[in-house]
């Protein structure tokens, strides 16, 4: 079978959801650091956002389509339960997570710190100081999801949780979001569960965590 290829830097958190998925089938893959807004990237998604997938004469983009044909083709245990009750509560949070946790925590937040757009290079004050109060509602929500069985769906891990995951460590990694991660109940030990996963910890970026997550 030809060799799959995901393209899109390791530090994007929707990157590593696609690895994740790749670790957890037992899926070879080489991966192609490519950014955003690049020829390799721009000649598969419209809008020249990774990841992307090159596998034989098949390329998709977007990190949920790709995860669906990787999941479909490749044998290895699938992260979405054959259950419909529980592989729609899996695409609901996904759904959840992709809509309103990203644009917020990373797009709105990290990215402040990453990419102020300030004229010294300093962390947009602005951006930040509006994100906060509305992320810790949003903290809540997703403390009281994992509260009951430890995962977002069901007892084990799911893609659900690969979605969530780089998000969740991303914001141990800045003061204000870190201190709303450890003042819920569950997500602390949550995230260190899901971060001693084999599939989690191998394909997690290196360098500087939570820097280009753009
Ligand atoms: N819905 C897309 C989102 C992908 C996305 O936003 N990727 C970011 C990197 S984490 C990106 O390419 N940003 C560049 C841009 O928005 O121009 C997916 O699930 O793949």
């Amino acid at each position: 079978m030809a060799e799959l290829e995901i393209i899109g830097g390791p530090r994007s958190n929707f990157v590593w959801v696609t690895r994740i998925v790749c670790a957890e089938k037992g899926v070879p893959y080489t991966l192609n650091p490519a950014m955003p807004h690049t020829a390799d990237v721009d000649a598969i998604h419209p809008f020249g956002k990774i990841p992307v997938m090159r596998h034989g004469a098949v390329t998709l983009a977007e990190s949920r389509a790709i995860c669906s044909y990787i999941d479909r083709v490749f044998e290895g245990p699938s992260l979405v339960p054959s259950d419909p009750v529980a592989a729609g509560e899996v695409e609901q949070w996904i759904s959840i997570i992709c809509t309103h946790i990203d644009p917020l925590w990373l797009r709105q937040y990290l990215a402040a710190y990453v990419f102020p757009g300030t004229a010294d290079g300093s962390p947009d004050r602005t951006r930040i100081d509006t994100a906060i109060p509305k992320m810790a509602p949003q903290f809540a929500v997703m403390d009281r999801a994992i509260a009951k069985t430890g995962q977002l769906v069901g007892t084990s891990f799911t893609l659900a949780d690969a979605y969530f995951t780089p998000i969740l460590h991303y914001m141990s990694t800045r003061p204000e979001s870190s201190a709303l991660l450890q003042s819920t109940a569950h997500l602390p030990a949550y995230l260190d569960r899901q971060l001693a996963r084999k599939s989690v910890h191998e394909s997690m970026p290196q360098g500087n965590p939570g820097t280009p997550v753009r």
